[in-house]
């Protein structure tokens, strides 16, 4: 190395090593060299949106110096690393979050302040990528904020979709989806890495060949390929330099790909081809748990996981390099991959392909690091929401890899047939191939059988996947099924969703809480403050209002600001029950009109709020939010309701709007039928917010109970345990229908709500006949209207309620992703937090 070389490399690095100052002089000087350099505008007559993508661009280059130090910093370590494989990331937005996490917001709001604009104003120009369905995406982001904000050496990998989860109007009273086209202003969060391509093959076939000791060996070869593209985003920790990586790849044609189709002369076809190529990418499908089984969604999938994975081997093979003594055997000790559901799972065959066809491992050694890389989370036990691809199709999109898939399950059904000799049942329920015609491949159980660890999201989840979904695999793996209850991020469910609750919390015990919600603990001794009391309640109340102004704002609706507010805001599916919901609202309604001028007068009011998505081809859920919509528009019209019911169903629920709603609820409802809500999230971000719960023995719901003690849940329904026994009975002993779910089902047939053409009414209420009702509906409606009047009693006696909240929002550590993300860690991933603290820096 020349003396010049050093030199060069000294200068560099005095030009480069130090942070940007962040004082609101500095901050404004930066806001406005973006508007003018990197944007490119006049510095007079700007609209908000323009100061939203300075402001962007300005606090972007503060994550960058983080990011790539962090990045720079555990490679020259060689730490494990994580890698979290999501087909969903439901981010939310990044300017709020992102200016939390760095300590900036009070920075930037005063240099923004001081030159006229509005913080607030300027987040809510940002569009919300939409990356996600819902609590499974959710889970991915909240995951990566807890694993940056740990200081956890993990990379979140994902599809850059062009159109997000559509766009929801009402129209006539129905869903109508909208694309949704996030990118039109830009983004300004992300890095497009044109130096990180890989090629991504589909279709072809296999080639058989000997190699020079004479083994058998294979080559995938032939067919079309697809370039996939790295686009970065920075994920800032909070209160800490640590900054990780999301990496979601894009697909693009290949430049072979061009050449070899335009040659052929075949100019249209060449051109849609490349159409083709760019589709793979285009659209996040918007199926919450259920599988639509579309072809390209495989592909999505493969060319997904195949970027990742030669992305992951390259980074991991780079520090072989640099240390003599890794071997390709060591991978495991410097990986471990996290698959997000079965939606990855293609991954298993991927890693095998890889380390078979081009390292050139043996079988044995393949399986052993294979299998010590992966573990994969289960999301839910329906059965509509299994994964299965069929055999003919995986053979022709994916020859090599269904050839992999055969022999996996030849070696592992050898085993079965070792320890249970001439089971057949057994071994054709523990085959990753279900014999129907055609075959399918079973996801779940390659997931199982590919994997070192295998866990659920709650205690009751865990408990029936291992007794309903994999019993079998239990007694032959007994250690690899294990419990890890979800989480979600107090960052941004409550520093940055609710600063009102922030700052009574920070006022009373400092800021650090926010990564370490069991120091909320001792406020609950506070419940008995009546001052503290009063304090809560002007918090809610501001929450409160500013729904109230929204709604007062967008949706031109006028709510009463004292009424109970009621939420049930989630994706739409008949397991979440919504229909419950809206046949309690019938017979509250119901109740008001046949109620004297006194009885009104004992009413509690409330303000029934419900919002979430149905996926486009999901009728019954189509005909749910049509019923809500038609009920909504009846009650609120009617002279007899005014202050006492207003019905809302809000569109297009995503996270920003979770962000305003959560916080202003008095109660919110998670209500499924016992056994079929794997965890739910929204539950704890609800209760963290000071809300009460009207919910079943289900998910999440029992522990979140747990914690806070069950005087403070309304509970109902049947339980889990219950469900069957109570299926079985009903064909033979329909239950007697309660009157009230009577009187309700009758006005809403006899055309009270209207009538719509196709009956889309009836179709909803037939599958709650007591002879079939699948969901237990009808079972649970008097137990789920007890509960409701339990609700609307306690609220009346508004110190006592707000002592319930008080006691059960301090109660909610052990639901911080936080706890979470250590226990995987510990149980799953075997990593250790790597914080990175930088050399120099000046503020
Ligand atoms: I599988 N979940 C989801 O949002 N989408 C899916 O495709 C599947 C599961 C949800 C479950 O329904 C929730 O109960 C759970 O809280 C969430 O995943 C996160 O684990």
């Amino acid at each position: 190395m020349g003396a010049d070389h050093l030199a060069h490399k000294e200068l560099l690095w005095k030009l480069s090593s130090t942070y940007l100052p962040n004082d609101v002089g500095s901050l404004q000087r930066s806001l406005v060299r973006h508007v003018e350099y990197t944007l490119a505008r006049r510095r007079y007559k700007l609209d908000d949106n323009t100061f939203y993508q300075a402001t962007a661009h300005s606090v972007r280059d503060r994550l960058i110096e983080r990011w790539t130090d962090t990045q720079q910093y555990s490679a020259k370590v060689g730490a494990k690393k994580v890698y979290y494989l999501s087909l969903e990331f439901l981010i939310g937005r990044s300017l709020g979050n992102a200016v939390s996490n760095l300590g900036l917001r009070g920075a930037y709001a005063e240099a923004l302040r001081q030159i006229g604009y509005n913080l607030e104003d300027i987040m809510s120009e940002e569009k919300e990528p939409a990356l996600g369905n819902g609590g499974l995406g959710r889970l991915a982001s909240c995951f990566l904020d807890t694993l940056a904000t740990q200081n956890y050496p993990a990379w979140g990998y994902g599809i850059r979709y062009k159109y997000g989860m559509f766009e929801q109007r009402i129209l006539n009273g129905q869903q109508v989806e909208f694309p949704d086209y996030w990118l039109t202003d830009g983004n300004p969060w992300e890095v497009e890495r044109l130096d990180v391509q890989y090629p991504v093959r589909l279709f072809g076939h296999v080639r058989e060949f000997k190699d020079q000791e004479g083994n058998t060996r294979y080559a995938w070869q032939g067919g079309e390929v697809v370039m996939a593209q790295a686009y970065d985003t920075p994920i800032p920790g909070y209160g800490t330099y640590n900054t990780n990586n999301m990496r979601l790849w894009s697909s693009k044609p290949s430049h072979e790909f061009d050449l070899a189709s335009f040659n052929a002369g075949n100019y249209y076809g060449a051109v849609e081809a490349k159409e083709r190529c760019e589709s793979i990418t285009s659209v996040l499908y918007p199926n919450d748990a259920t599988d639509e089984g579309k072809r390209l969604r495989l592909k999505q999938q493969y060319f997904f996981v195949s970027a990742t994975l030669q992305d992951i081997f390259r980074r991991f093979k780079k520090s072989v390099g640099r240390t003599a003594t890794t071997k390709i055997q060591d991978m495991p000790k410097k990986v471990a991959i996290q698959l997000n559901d079965t939606h990855p799972a293609i991954a298993i065959p991927e890693l095998m392909r890889l380390l078979l066809d081009v390292e050139y491992l043996s079988w044995e050694e393949a399986w052993e690091i294979s299998r010590n890389v992966f573990a994969y989370t289960n999301h839910t036990i329906l059965p509509e929401a299994m994964e299965k691809w069929s055999v003919p199709m995986i053979t022709e999109l994916l020859p090599r890899h269904m050839q992999i898939i055969y022999e996996i399950n030849h070696r592992f059904l050898l085993e079965v047939q070792k320890l249970w000799p001439n089971d057949d049942t057994r071994l054709s329920a523990m085959s990753i191939i279900e014999e129907s015609t055609p075959k399918m491949v079973r996801m779940s159980n390659l997931a199982v059988i590919g994997s070192h660890t295998v866990n659920g999201v709650a205690m009751i989840h865990t408990k029936l996947l291992k007794s309903t979904l994999f019993p079998d695999f239990l007694l032959m793996w007994p250690e690899k099924f294990i419990n890890v209850t979800n989480g979600v991020t107090p960052r941004r469910w409550l520093l940055q969703a609710n600063p009102a609750l922030s700052s009574i919390y920070t006022g009373m015990v400092g800021p650090g809480w926010v990564n370490d919600l069991k120091r909320l603990e001792p406020i609950k001794t506070m419940a008995q403050d009546a001052l503290f009391r009063q304090r809560w309640r002007a918090a809610k109340q501001t929450n409160k209002n500013a729904v109230v102004d929204w709604l007062y704002k967008t949706m031109g609706i006028q709510v009463n600001p004292n009424a109970l507010f009621d939420m049930q805001v989630k994706r739409i599916h008949e397991y979440k029950r919504q229909l419950l919901n809206v046949l309690g609202i019938v017979h509250r309604y119901a109740e008001i009109t046949q109620a004297t001028p006194e009885q009104r007068n004992q009413m509690v009011p409330r303000v029934c709020i419900m919002a979430g998505k149905a996926a486009p081809g999901y009728v019954m859920a189509k005909n749910l939010i049509m019923l809500v919509c038609a009920v909504s528009e009846v009650v609120n019209a009617d002279a007899a309701c005014r202050d006492l019911l207003k019905v809302i169903f809000i569109p297009n629920f995503n996270v920003s709007l979770a962000e305003l709603l959560i916080p202003a609820s008095d109660v919110s409802q998670h209500i499924s039928t016992a056994g079929l809500e794997a965890s739910g999230t929204g539950n704890m971000k609800f209760v963290m917010n000071g809300g009460l719960i009207v919910g079943t023995m289900d998910g999440a719901n029992i522990e979140i109970a747990q914690a806070i003690g069950e005087h403070n849940m309304f509970t109902f329904g049947a339980k889990a345990s219950e469900v069957a026994a109570i299926r079985r009975t009903m064909s033979h002993h329909p239950p007697k229908i309660d009157p009230r779910l009577q009187r309700a089902t009758q006005m809403i047939r006899s055309g009270v709500f209207g009538k719509p053409k196709d009956g889309e009414y009836h179709q909803l209420l037939d599958a709650i006949d007591p002879h079939k009702d699948v969901y237990l509906t009808a079972q649970d409606f008097p137990s789920y209207l007890r509960a409701m009047d339990e609700a609307d009693a306690q609220f009346q006696l508004e110190e006592k309620w707000t002592a319930k909240c008080i006691e059960s929002a301090c109660s909610m550590w052990m639901f911080s992703s936080d706890r979470t993300i250590r226990e995987y860690a510990a149980k799953i991933w075997n990593v250790e937090p790597l914080p990175f603290r930088p050399p120099k820096h000046q503020n």
